[in-house]
C-alpha cells in the first residue's frame, strides 16, 4: 500500500498550512486552553460512550444484581459454565502448588516472582503464550514520582483528579507510594529505560499529570517490562511452572469456602485439568475484545473478561464495571491497523489534534475520557472529521510537529515501533500526520479488592486490569503498567503470607474441593429466567461473520 489516497493527501495540505504558526505558539508555551470543570462534565455527558443510556442494562443475577453495566458485560456475567460440575472428578488433582496465578501478563508474572521469593511454589496458568497480554501492547510509559520536583503526593492528586474523585483512596495510595520502588525494581531486573546521556531517566507528561513522570522504553515500554519479568520467571523455573495455552475456566473453592485452585482447559488437547492451590491470584486482564458500544480495540486477542466471570460465580462483587476507557488515539487508517493504539507519548512529545480545516480544537493532554469526548464532538457534532476511503471518520494527529519542536530524528528515536508500523503502509509519520479516533482500551472497573489485592473470598487475590477502584472512572496514561506491578507484587507477598500462616486444614483433612458455587449460580440463572445464556468464560473472541457461520453449521 502506498500511503494516503490523493484525496487525503489534499486534506493534509490544510494541516501543513497551519503547522508553522502552531509550532511557533507551542515553542512559546501558548497552548490550547484546557476545558473548565463545567465544560468537562458537559462534554462527558454529551459525547463519551460511557454516558449513553443505550447498550446498558441491569445485571439480573449475582452480587451486583440490579447494577447497570454494558450489555456485553451483563451477558457474560449471566453466562453458563463451560463445564458440567457433575462431570469433573475433583478427587483427581493434576497439579498441586502453593500459589496458582491465573494470567501470564506483567501483573501475573510479577505476582509469581514475589510469591516465589517468599518461599512458594507457583504455577502460572496462561491462556496463550507466557506474555501474550495487554502488558506487551502498552506503549508510552509507566508513571512513578521519582524525580526531585515530584512526589507520590502529586501523583496521588493527579490519579484521583483524572478518575473524577471516584477512586478507592487506599488503592491509589498503595499505587503511588510503591511507584518509585517499582521503577527501581524494574531497573534492577535490567529494564532498558530511556535515559539522558548523563544517566538520568527521561520523563514526559501524560494527559492529566502535573509533573513529568512518564518513564519509557521507546514506544515499547510494556514489551520491555514483559521481557525482564518473563526472563526472571524463566530463571526461576524450578519453582515457577508456566502452563501455556491453559486458560482457567472455573475457580475451585473448598468446603470451608476458601479459594483452592481452578479448573484449566488445555486448548491443544481439549482436556480439563484440576489445579489445587493454597492461594489463587487472578490476573487475567480486561474486556477490550467485548467491543463495547461497537468500538474497535487496542487490546490483545485474549482480553475477554474471563477473570470477572469466574470470580463473579465465586461470589466476588464488582466495582465500576460500567466504566470503560476509550483511548483518544486509535488508528483509523490504514484499515488493516484499525483500533491499534497510537501512544499518548505522541502528544506528550508535542503533537496536536487537528480537524479537517487544519485547526487545533482541544488541549492535547486532557485526561483520556475528556480528550476522547473532544474528538467525538469534533467529528459528530461539528462535522469537522476526516473520512477514510471506507467511511470511518477521525481527526489528524500531527506527528511531524515533533520533529520541528524537538529536532530531526526524534520520531524515529522516541517512537520506533509506530514509525515502522506506518512505514509498512507507505506513511512516514515524521513527515505526515496520522488519522485517529477513540478506541476501546481499558476496563476501568472489576473485582473489588483492598490495598493488598485481597478479595472477599478468602485465598483469592486479584491484581491489575481485572480489578476495580484504583483508577476510578478514568485511568491516566502509564498507571496501568504501574498498577499491574504494584498489585502483582503486593498480591504475591500477601498470598505467600497466607500460604505460610493462613490455610488451616487442607484437602484430605476433611476439607474437599468443590464446584458447588457453580451449580448454585446456574440455579440462580434459571430462577432469573435467563434464556439461552451464552457460555463463559469466552476464552477467545469469535470474529466469524454470521454468513460464514451459517454456511459452516448449515
Ligand atoms: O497506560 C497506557 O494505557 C499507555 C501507556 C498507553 C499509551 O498511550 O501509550
Amino acid at each position: 500500500m502506498s500511503g494516503y489516497t490523493p484525496e487525503l493527501k489534499e486534506l493534509i495540505k490544510k494541516v501543513e498550512a497551519t503547522r508553522p504558526q502552531r509550532v511557533e505558539r507551542a515553542r512559546k508555551n501558548q497552548h490550547f486552553t484546557a476545558l473548565t470543570m463545567e465544560q468537562r462534565k458537559e462534554w462527558l455527558n454529551k459525547y463519551h460512550p460511557d454516558y449513553k443510556s443505550e447498550g446498558r442494562r441491569p445485571v439480573k443475577v449475582g452480587s451486583n444484581k440490579g447494577d447497570v453495566f454494558p450489555e456485553e458485560v451483563c451477558s457474560l456475567l449471566e453466562s453458563k459454565s463451560r463445564i458440567n460440575p457433575k462431570n469433573i472428578d475433583l478427587t483427581k488433582v493434576d497439579y498441586e502448588t502453593d500459589v496458582l496465578v491465573i494470567g501470564g501478563g506483567g501483573g501475573g508474572t510479577a505476582a509469581a516472582l514475589i510469591a516465589q521469593e517468599n518461599g512458594c511454589k507457583v504455577i502460572v496458568a496462561t491462556k496463550l503464550r507466557h506474555g501474550d497480554s495487554n502488558t506487551v501492547m502498552a506503549e508510552g510509559g509507566i508513571q512513578g514520582a521519582d524525580q526531585e520536583c515530584d512526589s507520590p503526593y502529586y501523583h496521588y492528586i493527579d490519579v484521583v483528579g483524572g478518575g473524577h474523585f471516584s477512586n478507592q483512596p487506599d488503592l491509589v495510595a498503595a499505587m503511588t507510594n510503591d511507584a518509585p520502588l517499582v521503577i527501581q525494581w524494574l531497573e534492577n531486573l535490567g529494564m532498558m529505560f530511556d535515559k539522558h546521556p548523563d544517566g538520568r531517566m527521561k520523563v514526559q507528561h501524560g494527559g492529566g499529570t502535573c509533573r513529568k513522570r512518564m518513564h519509557s522504553a521507546g514506544d515499547m515500554t510494556g514489551a520491555e517490562i514483559m521481557r525482564v519479568v518473563r526472563d526472571e520467571a524463566r530463571n526461576r523455573s524450578d519453582d515457577i511452572k508456566v502452563l501455556e495455552f491453559s486458560p482457567a475456566v472455573e475457580l475451585l473453592l473448598d468446603t470451608e469456602g476458601r479459594c483452592a485452585g481452578a479448573v484449566l482447559y488445555n486448548l491443544e488437547t481439549k482436556e480439563y485439568y484440576i489445579v489445587h492451590a493454597k492461594a489463587v491470584i487472578m490476573a487475567t486482564g480486561g474486556f477490550g475484545r467485548l467491543h463495547i458500544q461497537g468500538f474497535p480495540t487496542s487490546n490483545h486477542y485474549g482480553a475477554t473478561a474471563d477473570g470477572i466471570v469466574m470470580a463473579y460465580r465465586a461470589g466476588v462483587k464488582m466495582k465500576d464495571l460500567d466504566s470503560t476507557q476509550y483511548h483518544p488515539t486509535g488508528v483509523i487508517y490504514p484499515e488493516q491497523n484499525v483500533g491499534l493504539l497510537i501512544t499518548e507519548k505522541v502528544r506528550g512529545l508535542g503533537s496536536q489534534l487537528i480537524n479537517i480545516d487544519g485547526e487545533e480544537f482541544c488541549f492535547p493532554l486532557e485526561p483520556r475520557d475528556i480528550e476522547s469526548s473532544c474528538i467525538i464532538k469534533e467529528c459528530i457534532e461539528k462535522g469537522k472529521g476526516i473520512m477514510t476511503p471506507v467511511g470511518r471518520v477521525g481527526v489528524w494527529l500531527d506527528s511531524p510537529m515533533i520533529e520541528l519542536l524537538r529536532g530531526e530524528g526524534t520520531v524515529k528515536r522516541e517512537l520506533p515501533a509506530k514509525h515502522i508500523q506506518f512505514k509498512r503502509y507507505g506513511i512516514d509519520i515524521s513527515k505526515e500526520p496520522m488519522l485517529v479516533y477513540p478506541t476501546l482500551h481499558y476496563q476501568n472497573g472489576g473485582l473489588q479488592i483492598n490495598d493488598n489485592g485481597e478479595t472477599s473470598v478468602s485465598g483469592l487475590y486479584a491484581a491489575g486490569e481485572v480489578t476495580g477502584g484504583v483508577h476510578g472512572r478514568n485511568r491516566l496514561m502509564g498507571n496501568s503498567l504501574l498498577d499491574i506491578l504494584v498489585f502483582g507484587r503486593r498480591t504475591g507477598n500477601k498470598a505467600a503470607e497466607y500460604v505460610k500462616t493462613g490455610v488451616k486444614g487442607s484437602r484430605g483433612q476433611g476439607v474437599k474441593l468443590t464446584l458447588e458455587h457453580v451449580e448454585k449460580f446456574e440455579k440462580e440463572l434459571k430462577t432469573a429466567h435467563i434464556k439461552e445464556p451464552i457460555v463463559g468464560p469466552m476464552i477467545l473472541p469469535d470474529y466469524t461473520p454470521d454468513h460464514v457461520k451459517a454456511r459452516r453449521w448449515g
